[in-house]
């Protein structure tokens, strides 16, 4: 469904089908283009436009986005539970609007011709994402995205992009605000999950509790940086571990916070006070009713109850959604995790439980030490332990 009072479907393409699912709220337009062209839905002039409930599906045949914003600063669009997917350019193209995207989808961009830069969003206005999954895209700059404006990434997963020359997941050449996002399976030359071009003016980077793991560059698997110095930020209380080619390629010589990093051996000037060489122990990478996945958090693993100043600017919850602080390791005090996930020893407490029998069972926090037969029960000897 579209509404609003925007201008809309300006596309010099040729719209081959239109299905509406029977029962249901979303619908389905594809694109066929016949010729180059901007865009399926061209959005130009002042006016707020919303979309919502709509998958907008390319053919990959030419070098066309799925939408194309350029109203200017003052024209907003917001994008709530929409899919654009395989289109031969950047998927959304923000040129100079300010738009909202929401639990939406952008995947299977940019794989036509020459290579676009940003496989998934192209980005020069004010852009935000929220609870959005932007994957499997590609790019000759920019897997993900390419961000020349200003963008906001919240409770997100960047995860499988790729790009030819830097930032797999993220090519940031603007303003960067992600907080409680995931980046893995993300694979570049330089900067797998992501690579900032540090040299333009006003620039900067605030990645603030997220996890970048499993990305994969020549150099920088997680993040790299160049060149150093300005106003080079970089967050903190995040984990950049397990991505091949190292997990930073900077120098961190002016940058503070407190970060997890497995392999610093590509940072020049590590800062004091971050934790490296140690590993997360990351747990499965899962999603919760369809939210972007995230990274789980194993028992005892050292992002667990790091810190009480999370830092950033929405720190009440995490990836999934979940309250944060909450105490992890069971001494009274709860503190923030590192990373994009809070473990909850209560919750892991319910799950090793639920795999103790498919029989019906009953639990008893104190058994009064009785030592005998107690079949599908689970008990323990002292009042107020858990049961493992
Ligand atoms: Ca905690």
């Amino acid at each position: 469904m579209i509404f609003g009072v925007g201008e809309e479907g300006g596309s010099s393409g040729d719209e081959q089908d239109e299905s509406h699912g029977a029962g249901s709220a979303s619908t389905t337009l594809s694109f066929i283009f016949d010729s180059t062209s901007l865009s399926a839905i061209f959005l130009q002039g002042s006016a707020a436009t919303v979309i919502q409930d709509l998958t907008l599906q390319g053919a990959n045949t030419n070098q066309a986005s799925g939408i194309a914003a350029l109203g200017g600063l003052q024209a907003t669009l917001i994008l709530n539970s929409v899919r654009i997917t395989n289109f031969g350019y950047a998927g959304l193209q923000n040129v100079n609007a300010t738009v909202t995207v929401t639990s939406s989808t952008i995947d299977h961009n940019g794989l036509y011709g020459s290579l676009p830069l940003g496989g998934g969003i192209l980005n020069g206005g004010a852009l935000t994402l929220n609870r959005c999954t932007v994957a499997d895209n590609f790019a000759s700059t920019g897997g993900g995205i390419y961000n020349l404006g200003h963008l906001e990434v919240y409770l997100s997963s960047i995860e499988n992009n790729y790009s030819v020359f830097d930032g797999g997941g993220i090519e940031l050449e603007g303003q960067l605000i992600t907080e409680d996002t995931t980046f893995t399976g993300n694979s570049a030359d330089r900067g797998g999950a992501l690579f900032w071009d540090a040299s333009t003016a006003g620039a900067y980077l605030e990645l603030n509790r997220s996890t970048l793991a499993f990305n994969d560059a020549s150099t920088g698997g997680g993040v790299a940086i160049s060149p150093t110095g300005g106003t080079n930020k970089m967050g903190g209380e995040n984990i950049i571990a397990n991505n091949t080619g190292g997990d930073i390629d900077a120098d961190l010589s002016s940058v503070g916070g407190l970060n997890l990093v497995k392999d610093p051996t590509g940072i020049t000037n590590p800062p004091s006070g971050w934790i490296y060489n140690q590993d997360p122990m990351l747990g499965t990478y899962s999603s919760i009713d369809g939210l972007p996945k995230a990274f789980a958090l194993l028992p005892d693993s050292p992002a667990i109850d790091v810190t009480a100043d999370p830092g950033g600017f929405f720190n009440a919850l995490d990836q999934r959604g979940f309250p944060r602080p909450l105490d992890g390791n069971g001494d009274g005090q709860a503190l923030y995790d590192l990373g994009a996930f809070e473990f909850d020893p209560w919750q892991t407490e319910a799950l090793t439980v639920a795999q103790k029998s498919s029989d019906a069972y009953s639990i008893i926090t104190d058994d009064g030490g009785y030592s005998g037969s107690m079949g599908n029960w689970l008990h323990s000897n002292a009042a107020g332990d858990f049961v493992t």
